[in-house]
């Protein structure tokens, strides 16, 4: 029994993919202490739950939905997220897309909204893109349910797994350094030490939350004033959480180069 996590931007097609991949079941509920819905089904087929989480665009808490999202990833357990993506919007796709790569746990991308890719002259090398990115990318129109076989395969375990190299961005020595700072102060066993790191320095205040916990207030805000004007100093951003977010998107433009093609009509 694999049990699923299913998240991406807003108006993705994760409605659409959830209730394929569930059939009719669902539980519909709210998230502890938040009136947003949380919906629970059972994957088609028995072989394990798919939890959806409200669509966000970061895992940056500015709203309700994507406090729910940080408050998911550090308390609960599960083993697979299923990334919904849409094709047609790519670049602002994976800004969450890499958020939720740090975390570290298994990851299966659904690239959804092909059709709509295809008819605005959009081509998409996926092989290469789940080579750039180190995890499985499966062309989905959820809407016709095309390609929702081969993602309920992926994320049950069916299909057999890929020799992958999980993505990871270097954020530059003096965030990684810091970022390292900041790990050696978790508590032993504290899950996805980087990605709470990189969390923390981008202004994620549900992961702060959770740190200050276990570590010295001051001393955190020490840190982050320290390594936030070192980057203010050397490369003359506004924030911290500015640099990090600049640092993504030229990553993540410069793999798109790698993987997509226009072609003439559009
Ligand atoms: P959500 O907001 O992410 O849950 O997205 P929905 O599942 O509600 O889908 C948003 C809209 O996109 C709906 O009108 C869907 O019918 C449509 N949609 C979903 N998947 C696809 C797809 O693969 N192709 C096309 N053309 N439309 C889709
Ligand atoms: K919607």
């Amino acid at each position: 029994m694999s049990e699923v996590v299913l998240a991406g931007n807003p108006n993705t097609g994760k409605s659409s993919l959830f209730n394929t991949l569930t059939g009719s079941y669902e539980y519909v509920g709210n998230w502890a202490g938040v009136t947003v819905e949380k919906k629970v089904g059972t994957l088609k087929g028995g072989k394990g739950t798919l939890i959806d989480l409200p669509g966000l665009y970061s895992l940056n808490p500015l709203s309700h939905d994507e406090e729910v999202a940080s408050r998911f990833l550090l308390g609960e357990s599960f083993d697979t997220i299923l990334n919904v993506v849409d094709a047609s919007q790519l670049e602002r796709n994976l800004n969450l897309t890499v958020q939720l790569l740090e975390y570290g746990k298994p990851l299966v991308i659904a690239l959804n909204m092909m059709d709509v890719a295809r008819q605005s002259g959009l081509e998409i090398d996926t092989i290469r893109l789940s080579g750039l990115l180190g995890v499985p990318v499966i062309p989905v129109v959820a809407r016709s349910g095309k390609g929702t076989n081969q993602v309920l395969e992926a994320i049950t375990g069916a299909a057999p797994g890929e020799e992958l190299k999980p993505y990871f961005i270097s954020y530059g020595e003096g965030l990684e350094n810091a970022a390292a700072e900041l790990t050696k102060r978790m508590p032993e066993g504290t899950l996805s030490p980087r990605w709470m790191a990189i969390q923390f320095f981008e202004g994620n205040s549900v992961v702060r939350a959770a740190l200050e916990a276990s570590i010295d207030t001051k001393w955190l805000n020490q840190l982050y004033t320290t390594t936030e004007e070192y980057h203010q100093h050397t490369f003359g951003v506004r924030t911290l959480s500015q640099y990090i977010r600049k640092q993504r998107a030229e990553h993540i433009h410069a793999y798109l180069e790698q993987c997509i093609r226009y072609t003439k009509e559009g």
